[in-house]
């Protein structure tokens, strides 16, 4: 049978890319994984990334550049002020997000700072469809309260709901009428939303946030970090627009807004750099003052001409044709198969970025407070030399008025697939040490903090296990 002929026979998909240079890695003995384990205090954050076989902590820098990116930092402008390949990120920005103003940042959190600097005023108000780490610590620093705002369904990592990352209208009208429109500076709207699962919102939803934004005179900026991977989800799920390209998705999604925060080390497939994009000149001007005090001049903001020239590249080609992000999200997909064929109870739809164990039901002997999503990163860590991210209680922190912990409905274990980085058969490995670890749970134990630091505390605590 020949590739035209009309069989409705299921077709596989591979990477649209060859691999042509290798990075070694090497697998470890379980002995010296329980010893680096004991030595980083039970936390994948302080092991050596020497110590681990395959890196599942984030998919944040981790990207595996394109042979045109690597030759594109050769032509890196290192001009202080004013560098060509300032210009050339500009261009790739407005040309692939059609935001005007261009305010580059070492890193994503780099942009939430200066962002929640010049909007946030003390005892203001900002909405969220779910929180994220360092975008709600910039907001509470600024004097803001985040308030979130995603649908209900977001929470229950069993619900099937196609858009678990939508704001919930209701929600957002309430905190209007509670703290009045001059009191909510902006709305924060995370795309295929992280701490949920790397969930999606619709254009829809996207639409209805921005109009009711427009009616009260407030700002709709997007948390654009993963926007691609969620446009991927719109033309999937969303009626109307099957046909329409990624790049044409990406670019209706920022149409409705006022402006963005972005983590480039995500989508935009480099390992450093970010940016708040604004459609307002007045809005940029301001940014543009705090940005030659924090992150440096306005035209490298933290980057080298080369990391901008990179960028740049990265930007075009993450939406040059659909195939990078099918296959990126595919690979996500396949990994979240395994596990729900063998039954891993898992956050429900496989999202965009990784997939998200339920530790709070596999590990249903150990309470929220003895952190059980981070004994279970702990446990696979040492099990295979797989590391993994917590995304429980331990991330959520606490409210920084009362001090007690939040304890978020989601007690969750992320393994987070890097772009271009790993193959199918890296993929089965995983699988397969999860299942085990599975099997084992009900010998894994709670633990306790030996050091918790004050601000985003999931980077450097210290743990020990309880008994
Ligand atoms: O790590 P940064 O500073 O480049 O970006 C911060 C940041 C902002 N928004 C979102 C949605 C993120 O996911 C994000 C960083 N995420 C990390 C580091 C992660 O491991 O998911």
């Amino acid at each position: 049978m020949d590739g035209d002929s009309k069989s409705v026979r299921a077709r596989s998909w591979a990477e649209p890319f060859r691999i042509k240079m290798v990075e070694p890695i090497t697998v470890t003995t379980r002995e010296h994984r329980e010893r680096a384990i004991a030595s980083a205090g039970w936390n994948t954050f302080l092991l050596r990334a020497e110590d681990v076989y395959i890196d599942l902590l984030t998919d944040s820098g981790t990207n595996a550049m394109s042979d045109r990116q690597w030759a594109a930092l050769m032509l890196g402008d290192e001009a202080y002020a004013g560098s060509r390949s300032y210009y050339h990120l500009e261009d790739a920005v407005r040309e692939v997000y059609g935001y005007e103003e261009l305010v580059p940042t070492h890193q994503g959190r780099g942009a939430e700072h200066i962002l929640s600097q010049i909007l946030i005023k003390p005892g203001d108000a900002v909405p969220g469809n779910m929180y994220f780490t360092t975008t709600r610590f910039h907001q509470e620093r600024a004097g803001g309260r985040f308030i979130d705002v995603i649908v209900d369904e977001a929470h229950d990592p069993a619900s099937t709901y196609p858009f678990k990352g939508n704001v919930d209208l209701a929600k957002f009208q309430a905190v209007i009428d509670e703290y009045g429109a001059d009191r909510v500076p902006y709305i924060s709207v995370e795309t295929n939303v992280n701490m949920a699962g790397g969930q999606p919102l619709s254009l829809a939803n996207l639409r209805a946030t921005y109009e009711l934004c427009r009616a009260n005179g407030i700002y709709l900026m997007l948390d654009a970090t993963r926007a691609v991977e969620n446009a991927w989800f719109i033309k999937q799920r969303e009626p109307g627009y099957q046909d329409r390209s990624v790049r044409e998705i990406l670019r209706e999604i920022c149409r409705y807004s006022d402006g963005a925060t972005v983590s480039s080390k995500k989508d935009n497939l480099v390992n450093i750099g970010g940016f708040l994009a604004l459609r307002d000149a007045e809005l940029a001007r301001r940014a543009r003052g705090l940005l030659v005090a924090f992150e440096g001049l306005h035209t490298y903001g933290g980057m080298s001409g080369r990391d901008m020239e990179a960028l740049a590249q990265g930007i075009r080609e993450m939406v040059e044709t659909d195939d990078h992000i099918a296959a990126r999200i595919g690979q996500v997909e396949y990994l979240g198969k395994k596990l729900t064929d063998a039954g891993v109870p898992v956050v429900l739809p496989i999202g965009g970025h990784g997939v998200f164990l339920d530790a709070r039901s596999i590990l249903a002997h150990i309470p929220q407070e003895q952190f059980p999503a981070q004994a279970l990163a702990a446990a696979l860590y040492v099990d295979s030399g797989v590391r993994s991210m917590e995304r429980g209680v331990v991330s959520a922190g606490r409210d920084p008025k009362t001090g007690e912990n939040h304890l978020p409905k989601l007690e969750l274990v992320r393994l987070t697939i890097p772009r271009r980085v790993y193959t199918q058969a890296h993929m089965d490995v995983v699988a397969e040490s999860v299942i085990e670890v599975c099997e084992h749970a009900s010998e894994i134990a709670g633990l306790r903090f030996t050091y918790e630091p004050d601000d985003l505390r999931f980077f450097l605590a210290r743990f020990e296990p309880i008994g």
